[in-house]
């Protein structure tokens, strides 16, 4: 039996999946007993670091998981269940760690991306038995902003490198604590789980040796998923939004089934749209929530779903916030939540008054969540202009010229799947929602989508080169070499596809064969 620490944030569910497909059971701590009488503990921390101390006080759990940690016990600690260990972080300062270990948590202060989003490798400091049975050349799927610094070296079990050299593990006595989620890492992260709950003396050190470990890129496979005409929810596919022939809405597939595919594929990433979640009230959606509670059982990679996320009343007056639903999405096993109309509106209202609220959805959710958990999901398209001047929009230079030879366009943003055109560009939306709280940009592209006739790269390079966090490419994916060219003329994270691994044109397996010894990937 394994006692897991819920406080209550962010998606523990993908955690009692892992440990259950291991055969073993799972008891939620419900009150302070239970961390007393635990024979061993699991701490997934998520979220931020600042509400996840709150709670633990509010709760009265921070003296019994002390006690627990000095007991000798295992305890195996992941992201936040490992800053936790610390005195303090930066991330809330003032507020007070378990202090277990010396050293704090910083903020990641380097010329990439942050959040450090995705897989990445581990060198290996010291044997443990949570090695055995890894070659030591695995990646495994991290999500933060902040990460700790002992003061003593010798707890020191892995680091990773990402613009510099951090501590991606430590192990001290009783306490191994991950800032990678051995939940979300594939084959890779479900052994070291295993290796912790079975509790085998022998400790490895794995063979392979890393000088230095990079970051992957990644390849992401997105679901649009919607009700049919008959009610029933299935994967489909549109080519420039419109996702209706001959008047029936395109059936490729049912939603589950093929997550699990693309898992088995070596997706990197699953992504699932509620495309028509803005009309619809997601909390009434049972089915969205019970394909991701399907999903997340036994597909351990991020999961992401959007569709619908705002403030809602509904029809007897009650008022659901943008939050709430979130939190629904996230019990159900989702890793991160995408807000797409709602991220234009939010972003309108800023750009009247300059004033950030704390209210809007974007804002609230990463409050409680942590950046790293909005995405923000953009659908443009190119407006051509003859100059300029012609428009006060960010507007580039393009080389493929517009219908009446206009050498210049901006992006429009949409709402409501594309239907509703708004008088913001993409570049700005990007800009105001990294201001706001968003983690990462899904940047999709309306004149793309269901082309098959690559990404849109200067759309790609406007909105890279103007926000520090992540962003995933979308739209447009033909064949392999069209992950290669956003990758080696954009400096974009990710690369997203949904029609050609829907319609099995080009597996993910062959887009990571053509890109292996081209560009850093994970081959699984
Ligand atoms: O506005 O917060 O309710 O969120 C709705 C979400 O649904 C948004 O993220 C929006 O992008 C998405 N959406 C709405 N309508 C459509 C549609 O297709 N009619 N799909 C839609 C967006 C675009 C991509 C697609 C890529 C790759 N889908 O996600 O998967 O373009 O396709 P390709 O590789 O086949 O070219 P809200």
């Amino acid at each position: 039996m394994i006692t897991l620490l819920d406080y209550g944030a962010g998606n523990v569910r993908s955690v009692i999946n892992a440990i259950e497909s291991l055969g073993e059971s799972v008891k939620i701590v419900s009150d302070t007993g239970d961390i007393s009488s635990a024979t061993k503990l699991v701490f997934p921390g998520v979220g931020n670091f600042g509400s996840m101390m709150r709670i633990l006080n509010q709760k009265n759990y921070v003296d019994p998981l002390k006690d627990y940690l000095r007991s000798g016990r295992p305890f195996f600690g992941i992201c936040l269940g490992l800053h936790a260990l610390f005195e303090y972080s930066e991330e809330a300062p003032g507020r007070k760690g378990l202090g277990l270990i010396s050293g704090y948590a910083k903020k990641f202060d380097i010329d990439l991306s942050v959040p450090h989003i995705g897989w990445n490798g581990i060198n290996v400091k010291k044997p443990s038995r949570i090695f055995n049975g890894l070659r030591g050349d695995e990646k495994f799927y991290f999500v933060h902003s902040f990460y700790v610094a002992p003061k003593d070296d010798s707890v020191v079990l892995t680091t990773t490198d990402y613009g510099l050299e951090f501590v991606s593990g430590i192990q001290k006595e009783n306490i191994t604590a991950t800032q990678f989620h051995p939940e979300k890492s594939g084959d890779a992260g479900i052994k070291v789980l295993k290796n912790f709950i079975e509790s085998v003396d022998k400790k490895e050190i794995p063979l392979h040796v890393s000088e230095k470990t990079r970051l992957s890129k990644r390849i992401i496979a997105c679901l649009d998923v919607r009700a049919d005409d008959r009610g029933d929810l299935v994967v489909t596919k549109g080519d420039q939004y419109d996702v209706r022939e001959n008047g029936d809405v395109r059936n490729l597939g049912k939603p589950v089934e093929l997550a699990r595919r693309y898992y088995k594929e070596s997706a990197d990433e699953i992504t699932f749209l509620n495309i028509t979640g803005f009309r619809e009230f997601p909390l009434e959606d049972i089915p969205m929530m019970e394909v991701l509670r399907l999903t997340s059982e036994n597909v351990f990679v991020p999961l992401t779903i959007g569709g619908g996320i705002k403030d809602y009343t509904d029809e007897k007056g009650r008022k659901y916030s943008a939050l709430e639903v979130a939190a629904e999405y996230f019990r159900s096993g989702a890793d991160k939540i995408s807000v797409g109309s709602d991220a234009v509106l939010i972003a309108e209202d800023y750009l009247k008054t300059g004033i950030k609220t704390g209210k809007s959805s974007i804002e609230r959710i990463s409050e409680v969540y942590g950046v790293q958990a909005v995405v923000v999901s953009i659908d443009p398209r190119r407006v051509y202009v003859s100059s300029p001047e012609d428009v006060r929009h960010q507007v580039i230079k393009t080389e493929t010229k517009g219908p009446n030879g206009e050498a210049y366009c901006w992006y429009q943003c949409t709402i409501k799947g594309g239907r509703e055109g708004r008088d913001i560009d993409a570049v700005t939306l990007a800009q105001v929602c990294e201001k706001l709280g968003a983690g990462e940009i899904l940047l999709n592209c309306i004149d793309k989508d269901g082309t098959n006739s690559g990404y849109d790269i200067e759309l790609i390079n406007a909105v890279k080169n103007a926000v520090t966090i992540p962003v995933i490419a979308s739209s447009g994916a033909g064949c392999v070499e069209h992950f290669l060219e956003v990758f080696t003329k954009t400096q974009a994270e990710s690369a997203l596809a949904a029609g050609i691994f829907h319609r099995k044109e080009v597996p993910i397996t062959a887009v990571k064969d053509f890109l292996k010894d081209k560009v850093e990937i994970r081959q699984a």
